[in-house]
């Protein structure tokens, strides 16, 4: 038998990941560019033993079907092949989200799952490897191997996609991010799916795959210079630029809720009072406001008369993925 364990802390990209090159290898149209945040991880336990019948998954105690564990089976599938072992695995996983907060995280389970198997299997990766693994479960991930500010190249293989650290002198440690939770409700496209549609039917997709380019570099430029409104400007502008593209497929969709546009106006009325604050949002209604640590707990209290205290939740940036144990006998 044996056994790996991580944690890995879920990440907010600024410049998004939108679009694959290759759906298979989960080779990405255009790099991307996140902040790993404390405030959610996923602890990861696995364990390959012969006494194993099957794979099994367990998600926060619940053993979880075939359809819920799909990209877990197939992600076990994989490490299989490159540990070349034929042995099932149990996968014991807790995500730390808070309650009703509609933010369950593929970057964080992905990445706690990678580290775990890297472990399990003595497979020694370095982390820029398990970056790479990580993402062919799910794309994100990859950015969740490490912390701070993350930059996912593209590349263009199973081997040169994957992400890395940016150097920014800890400046990550003063920005913080409040999400506030307008939803909780199971989105309806997921993003695999939405990205899918774009790339396929999206009149706006090449345009957005040239944006998002320029936007990274204004964005690495911004961290490099450690200028906040820059960098708070170009993900918000990044963040509606790839929404705009869900628009122009056929058929259309959004990922925004009514109450998703009054946070955004929320944050664009809390700039016109001087607060220096902006939103970025993934693929569900929930928006997150990037701010800078100092101001967090004003601008906090500024969204408080908008939204319940329930709906408002702080993160700091956030470690790299950790390794907790191992544990091989045979
Ligand atoms: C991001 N998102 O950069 C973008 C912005 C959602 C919107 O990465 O298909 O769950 O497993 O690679 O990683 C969510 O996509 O998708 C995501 P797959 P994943 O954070």
């Amino acid at each position: 038998m044996s056994n790996g364990k991580a944690k890995a802390y879920t990440n907010i990209a600024l410049i998004k990941y939108w679009g694959k090159q290759d759906e298979d290898l989960i080779i990405p149209s255009n790099s991307s560019l996140s902040l790993t945040l404390d405030a959610f991880y996923t602890i990861t336990n696995v364990s390959f033993s012969k006494n194993n019948q099957k794979d099994r998954f367990y998600l926060n105690k619940q053993l979880q079907n075939n359809q819920q564990s799909k990209k877990v089976y197939q992600f076990l599938d994989l490490v299989r092949k490159k540990a070349q072992t034929d042995l099932f695995a149990e996968v014991t996983s807790y995500n730390h989200v808070p309650t009703a907060a509609g933010l369950a995280s593929s970057a964080s389970g992905m990445a706690a799952l990678a580290g775990a198997c890297n472990e399990a299997l003595r497979l020694n990766l370095s982390n820029e490897e398990l970056s790479a693994l990580a993402r062919r479960g799910s794309g994100s991930a990859c950015r969740s191997i490490f912390g701070g500010f993350v930059e996912w190249e593209k590349g263009n293989s199973d081997s040169s996609s994957l992400a890395h650290q940016i150097e920014s002198n800890h400046w990550e440690d003063q920005l913080a991010m409040i999400f506030i939770l307008v939803n909780d409700r199971p989105k309806t496209i997921s993003s695999r799916l939405g990205m899918q549609q774009t790339v396929k039917t999206s009149s706006y997709f090449p345009i957005w795959v040239k944006e998002a380019e320029k936007d990274l570099i204004i964005a690495k430029n911004a961290i490099a210079y450690q200028d906040f409104e820059a960098l708070g400007k170009v993900s918000e502008a990044n963040a509606l630029k790839m929404h705009a593209t869900t628009l122009a497929c056929e058929p259309p969709f959004s990922y925004w809720s009514p109450d998703s546009l009054r946070a955004m106006d929320e944050v664009r009325t809390l700039r016109q009072q001087g607060f220096s604050c902006y939103f970025t949002m993934d693929a569900g209604p929930n928006v997150k406001v990037l701010c800078q640590k100092n101001d967090a707990p004003a601008i906090l209290q500024e969204l408080q008369k908008e939204f319940l205290p329930s709906q408002l939740i702080i993160a700091n940036a956030g470690p790299e993925i950790e390794f907790l144990e191992r544990n091989v006998s045979r």
